[in-house]
């Protein structure tokens, strides 16, 4: 073989570069995290680890009866898939193993779970986002945020170790259950995204410094309670359909904020009727997607105020939601 045909390989199937490992990504930007020691690293690993066994799991889910309602309910008074509690357990214990974590907070636990006390970082998780959807393959995600506790490690969690805004965020991220798995995170500077590749058995970087268009043509929004929306919430709505925007609709957050996020969109879950303080939950639904818009140069809000400058003062508490595109929310809250 000759010089000349080298080039020709490099660039051919046979050297077809598969691109960086999530690890490998962590590692090199792992001096970008406030407080560098590691422990965030592996952190987001024992997320990765667990999310491919809930990812396994949610693709053979017809096969093992894993499909259907477990029988018991959430916090929420929802009924729980099984699924969800799977998700529930396999994140809780990858991270339980990590041992870097103090505290978890769960959609599927009524109150915060203690994990380690030596531990400096507080999880919020929805392990299993979008459950109406999972008994009908259509995409579902994880959603979950990372804090720095505020108390000592080795000393008993508190109150502000918890209940902490979403501007205390230190890293946030969702996995998307689709068509392909996707994890997608930021530690602040800026956001990239990872595709799963099932026969390695590992995430590699798909969607580098991830923007969010600043205009978009497509809403997301449950009209069905629409009745009782706010006025200003339908003036939007008709604004966007005089405006021949498409409406697309998943009723999985994270797989709607996803295609948002590539596309241009908004999404908006306002107050209605039956969820006067709206449906999302603040902590482990959308702070997370708020610091990721934020970061790829959305808007997240609550119709009021920016989701980051929310202070919670409860676990579940929940609150209305519009996230996307940034001048599409700027339009949608003028109203
Ligand atoms: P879960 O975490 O319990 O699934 O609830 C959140 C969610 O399913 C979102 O994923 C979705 O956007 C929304 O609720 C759908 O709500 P609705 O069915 O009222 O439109």
């Amino acid at each position: 073989m000759n010089k000349a045909q080298l080039p020709s390989i490099e660039s051919s199937r046979i050297a077809h570069s598969i691109g960086t490992a999530l690890d490998r990504f962590i590692k090199n930007n792992q001096d970008q995290f406030a407080f560098a020691s590691g422990e965030l690293s592996q952190l987001l690993r024992d997320i990765a680890l667990a999310s491919k066994v809930v990812n396994r799991e949610v693709n053979k889910a017809g096969l093992i009866d894993l499909m259907g309602a477990m029988g018991t309910q959430n916090t929420a008074g929802d009924d729980q898939q099984k699924l969800d509690v799977l998700a529930n357990i396999r994140f809780t214990r990858a991270l339980a193993k990590g041992g870097e974590v103090c505290a978890l907070v769960s959609e599927e636990a009524e109150s915060y779970v203690d994990l380690n006390n030596e531990g400096k970082y507080v999880i919020a998780i929805d392990p299993l986002d979008g459950s109406s959807n999972i008994d009908v393959n259509v995409s579902i995600g994880t959603i979950f945020s990372v804090y720095r506790r505020k108390s000592s490690a080795g000393t008993p969690i508190q109150e502000i170790d918890i209940l902490q805004a979403g501007s205390d965020q230190v890293a946030a991220g969702y996995v998307l259950y689709g068509s392909s798995t996707m994890l997608v995170y930021t530690t602040g500077h800026g956001v990239n995204g990872f595709t799963y590749e099932p026969t390695l058995g590992e995430y590699f970087l798909s969607h580098p410094n991830m923007r969010m268009p600043d205009d978009g043509k497509i809403f997301s929004v449950n009209e069905g309670p629409s009745n009782s929306f706010s006025q200003p919430v339908k003036d939007y709505l008709q604004f966007c359909k005089d405006s021949h925007y498409t409406a697309r609709y998943i009723g999985s957050l994270v797989a709607d904020f996803h295609r948002n996020m590539l596309k241009g969109g908004i999404y908006i879950y306002p107050a209605t009727a039956k969820d006067p303080a709206g449906k999302l939950r603040l902590m482990y639904e959308c702070n997370a997607l708020a610091f990721i818009a934020e970061q790829a140069g959305g808007v997240a809000s609550d119709g009021v105020q920016r989701i980051l400058e929310i202070k919670p003062d409860r676990l579940h508490q929940r609150t209305p939601f519009y996230v996307g595109s940034k001048n599409m929310v700027e339009k949608a809250l003028s109203f």
